[in-house]
């Protein structure tokens, strides 16, 4: 697998905690190199269409709220099959069946707020890496 791109998102409970840099450690020592990075407010509009996908989902009004309860960074990350390789590194989306070292079971207060979001395809990956970025604002 070529060198990829894939989106990241450190939510709001990591900036509330003060553990981005943590996390961003965890990232990079898996191999992931961060080649944007932005710490922004979203605003309602962009989390609701950031999470279209799971608009009919019974959480899904507590996912908008969360995701805009505080700032998070969002980050494109540079590597080798970087799609799976931060899914791996991000860890089960509840963090109680994450695996050990993963970002999640390391940091996750639970499935709600669980510390970071990935991309789960190449091609989402490009859908949303163009809702936040530029090609200018990529310095790979
Ligand atoms: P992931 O973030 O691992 O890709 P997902 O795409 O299934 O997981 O869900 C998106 C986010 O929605 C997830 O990170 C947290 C929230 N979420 C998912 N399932 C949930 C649940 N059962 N209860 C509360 N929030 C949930
Ligand atoms: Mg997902």
């Amino acid at each position: 697998m070529a060198n990829e791109r894939t989106f990241s998102i450190l939510k709001p409970d990591a900036t509330r905690r003060n553990i981005t840099g943590a996390v961003n450690a965890v990232i990079e020592a898996a191999g992931l190199r961060i080649v944007a990075q932005r710490r922004i407010r979203m605003t309602r509009e962009q989390a609701e269409k950031f999470y279209e996908v799971h608009k009919e989902r019974p959480f899904f009004g507590e996912l908008v709220e969360f995701m805009t309860s505080g700032p998070v960074v969002v980050q494109v990350l540079e590597g080798e099959n970087a799609v799976a390789k931060y899914r791996e590194v991000m860890g089960a989306t509840n963090p109680a069946q994450a695996a050990d070292g993963t970002i999640r079971k390391q940091f996750a207060e639970s499935v709600g707020e669980n510390t970071v979001h990935g991309s789960d395809s190449a091609d989402n990956a490009k859908i949303e890496i163009a809702q936040f970025f530029t090609d200018a604002d990529i310095a790979a």
